[in-house]
Formats: C-alpha cells, sequence, structure tokens
C-alpha cells in the first residue's frame, strides 16, 4: 500500500489549533526553502483549514438531533471507550477488532481534505486517521468483495435524536471496494492532531472526501464486506434525492437544490458562492474509478 501522504506526526506535537497554525507556517518555510523532504506532512495547496470551534459546533449526526448544534450539545453522553469494530462478510479474519488492536496495527497521518455536504455548504478539516485500505487488508479481503458496508453505533438512551424516525436507525453507509481501498479513503480518528471529538464521530469515523459528507459515516462499530451494493440510510429514506454513488457533482442538482456552488463555513463576506468542483476538487485521483459510468444516473 503506498503511503502516499505518510508522514511522522504524532498528537503530542499539536496539541491545539494555535500550535498547529503555528507549526504549519515553519512548515510552509521550510517548504518554501526546499528543505522538506518526502517525510514532510501533505500540505493542500492553498486550503485554509477551519477553525476548531467551526469544525466541531457545525455537526451534522441526526442521532444526536437535527440541528446543528445539537451534536456538540449532545454527544457527550455517546460511549465511545471500550470500543471496538466487527468486521465481517468476505473476509479471512472475521472478528470484533478493539480500537486499540487497531490502532497499533495502523499508521496515522495527517490528511487536510475539502469536505462538501449535500446541503451545499463546505469546511476545509485537517483530519488525522489511517487508509481504510489498510484496515481492510488486516481484516483480509476475499476475491469475492465487490463492497463495503459500514454501521454507525446505536444506543437509544445515548442518542436522543434516534427517539424520533427521521432515519432509519442504526445509520448505515456503504461504497465500492475500488472506493473503499483508494488511497484518500481515510478513517479519520483525530483533527488537529487531537482525538476526534464525539460530535464528528468518535473514536473512528469514515472520510471520503470526494463525496457528499453524508457517505462519511460516524461512529462505525460495523464493516461489512459484501457481494452486493449495500442499503444506505439517506438512499433509504429518499432514494430520488440521495443516489448510492454520491459523488459531488455541480452538474448534477439536488431535487431541491442546485449544487453548482457552495457556502463556505467561516469564510467571511465572499464566502457563499464558492463554485463547487467536480469530485469536490479531487477529480485527478478519482475520476478514473468512474470511466465510463453514467454520473448522472449513477447520482
Ligand atoms: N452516523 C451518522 N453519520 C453521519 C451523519 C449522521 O447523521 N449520522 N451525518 C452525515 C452528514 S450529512 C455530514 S455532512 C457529515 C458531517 O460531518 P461533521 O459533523 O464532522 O462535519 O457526517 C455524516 N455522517
Ligand atoms: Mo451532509
Amino acid at each position: 500500500m503506498a503511503h502516499r501522504w505518510k508522514n511522522n506526526l504524532r498528537d503530542s506535537e499539536v496539541t491545539d489549533e494555535a500550535l498547529w497554525m503555528n507549526r504549519r507556517q515553519i512548515m510552509g518555510g521550510l517548504a518554501g526553502l526546499g528543505l522538506v523532504g518526502a517525510g514532510a506532512p501533505a500540505r493542500a495547496e492553498g486550503l485554509e483549514p477551519n477553525s476548531w470551534k467551526e469544525i466541531t459546533s457545525y455537526n451534522n449526526f441526526y442521532e444526536f438531533g437535527t440541528a446543528k448544534g445539537d451534536p456538540e450539545k449532545n454527544a457527550g453522553a455517546m460511549t465511545i471507550d471500550p470500543w471496538s469494530v466487527r468486521i465481517d462478510g468476505l473476509v479471512d479474519r472475521p472478528g470484533d477488532y478493539a480500537f486499540d488492536q487497531i490502532m497499533d496495527g495502523m499508521t496515522v497521518e495527517e490528511r487536510i481534505y475539502r469536505f462538501r455536504c449535500v446541503e451545499a455548504w463546505s469546511m476545509v478539516i485537517p483530519w488525522n486517521g489511517f487508509e481504510l485500505a489498510d484496515l481492510l487488508e488486516m481484516a483480509g479481503v476475499q476475491s469475492g468483495a465487490k463492497y463495503v458496508a459500514f454501521e454507525t453505533y446505536l444506543n437509544r438512551e445515548e442518542m436522543p435524536g434516534t427517539r424520533f424516525p427521521v432515519l432509519e436507525w442504526p445509520y448505515v453507509e456503504g461504497l465500492r471496494l475500488d472506493e473503499a481501498m483508494h488511497p484518500l479513503t481515510i478513517m479519520a480518528t483525530g483533527i488537529y492532531g487531537r482525538d476526534i471529538p464525539k460530535q464528528n464521530g468518535a473514536p473512528l469515523r469514515l472520510v471520503v472526501p470526494w463525496k457528499y459528507g453524508f457517505k462519511s459515516i460516524k461512529s462505525v462499530v460495523r464493516i461489512t464486506l459484501t457481494d452486493s451494493e449495500p442499503p444506505t440510510s439517506w438512499n433509504k429514506a429518499n432514494p430520488r434525492e440521495y443516489g448510492f454513488y454520491s459523488n459531488v457533482n455541480p452538474e448534477v442538482d439536488h431535487p431541491r437544490w442546485s449544487q453548482a456552488s457552495e457556502r463556505r463555513i467561516g469564510g467571511g463576506l465572499f464566502a457563499d458562492n464558492q463554485p463547487t468542483l467536480m469530485f469536490n476538487g479531487y477529480g485527478d485521483e478519482v475520476a478514473a474509478l468512474y470511466d465510463g459510468m453514467d454520473l448522472r444516473a449513477n447520482f
């Protein structure tokens, strides 16, 4: 597995946003002098990350309520220790993998990604995490596997939003196997070098940067390798509005709103009409996954 963005960043080196910014300026300076080699953290050129405050207080995590501030208010009740992920289906080594056991086997890297919600707002988030491909390889993907299904933790006592039938619970998502194995696809375990907050999907959540945010399922407890396309929560709730692929695509509008532009959270005066990029700007890396596919039919 090619770790194109591998770095040696340790959590202890980046304890808060101010320090992170400071370090980033130093790195930028070194890069300018040509002193940063292959081991340095990759920086997405020109991306200014959102603040910790923005990233952790404007959330969608419907298990804790549908208002943007509900997850920060309510997710504290979620039990995340102990945590394990059941990996099953078409794998050689099915089982319940303890979170610590997973972390022991993974290389955590920093990835600064654009994040585009289907509601047409966006952020830039400095995730820490590991490639999903490495986790799947840990379990041993069998040759018959074609898709990966994901499931979020469900505890109705801890999750007030699940008392309402907004979605069918637990929240479920899915990817095609080649999407899941793509090096841009990560399981995020941190933001700004700190543990990922509960409202953002602690202790580990999927991040697929070229798809609408709802594909990036939070607080994952189960990953199942399958031979057929798995059901997904938003598609079940409204198949006309939310397809399985949900690649960011400015040319395919949502039935109730345009997807041509987006509002950058925290972007100030001119943040409202940012043009949305095909595949959220990751086309060079991922367009080939969809060669020959009609992206209007497969929305
Ligand atoms: N389990 C679960 N995962 C989820 C959601 C959710 O409601 N429940 N919301 C999705 C949506 S619509 C978005 S935009 C992102 C938001 O992630 P963030 O709050 O970390 O920005 O999480 C996605 N993952
Ligand atoms: Mo979203």
